[in-house]
């Protein structure tokens, strides 16, 4: 079956919020336990059924930040927070946030994803509420006139969530509907009005792509 689009995500956020786990974990099915920084972007790749349709997800990993053109390019903005650090989540609003909104030009959807949704339960420091991080959600998208779409909390661990925060992606990517039902670890947002015109990811053919190569990474 040949490629019949391609979707780009750009994972931005906090040091140790997580980021390489979900591409690792989600492309490659790898969990590494011990933290080694990321230097550099990295895009992981995976093919993907959607619509009865293969699509051609490229997962590009930053260090927590990245220049304007890696994130310009992409289809749909990760912002990424640990949910045992709340001054991770903060900083989504105080540095990540006011970023995008001096260089990113086009209304590309933003979702939040909650990680590490896993020790819920098993600590007794306190973790970032699911209120806590729509808050923040909520004033990305009021403050700085973002397309947030919501939040959603997953586990680069057990894996909880993780098909669905792709699922989401590639749908917002699409401008596909939306499933009548949210996940309960899924919270979207209504999008604010906009006078200006939203910009989807180009849908093009790849039929010459080898797609028994369905997953693999590269570094630039
Ligand atoms: N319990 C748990 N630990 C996780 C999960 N995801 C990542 N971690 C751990 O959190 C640490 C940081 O994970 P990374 O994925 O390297 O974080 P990062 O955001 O890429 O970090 P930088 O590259 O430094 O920005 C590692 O020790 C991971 O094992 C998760 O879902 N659950
Ligand atoms: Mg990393």
């Amino acid at each position: 079956m040949s490629v019949a689009n391609t979707v780009e995500v750009c994972l931005l956020g906090s040091q140790n919020s997580g980021k390489t786990s979900i591409a690792s974990v989600y492309a490659n099915n790898i969990f590494y336990d011990d933290h080694v920084s990321s230097f550099a972007c990295e895009t992981y790749a995976k093919n993907v059924m959607n619509k009865k349709e293969l699509t051609n997800l490229r997962i590009v990993d930053t260090p927590g930040t990245a220049s304007p053109q890696v994130y310009q390019s992409a289809g749909v903005i990760l912002l990424c927070f640990s949910m045992e650090d709340e001054t991770s989540l903060k900083d989504l609003k105080e540095i990540h946030s006011a970023e995008l909104s001096n260089y990113l030009k086009k209304r590309t959807p933003i979702i939040l994803v909650g990680t590490k949704s896993d020790i819920k339960g098993t600590t007794t420091e306190e973790i970032v509420s699911f209120d806590k991080s729509l808050k923040i959600a909520e004033e990305i998208r009021d403050i700085y006139n973002l397309n947030v779409a919501g939040v959603v909390e997953c586990s680069a661990k057990t894996k909880n969530g993780l098909n669905e925060l792709f699922e989401e992606v590639i749908r917002r990517a699409l401008n596909q509907a939306q499933p009548k039902k949210e996940p309960n670890f899924t919270k979207y947002l209504t999008v604010p009005k906009t006078k200006k015109k939203p910009v989807f990811v180009s849908v093009m053919s790849m039929s010459d792509m080898d797609d028994d190569v369905s997953s693999f990474v590269y570094s630039y």
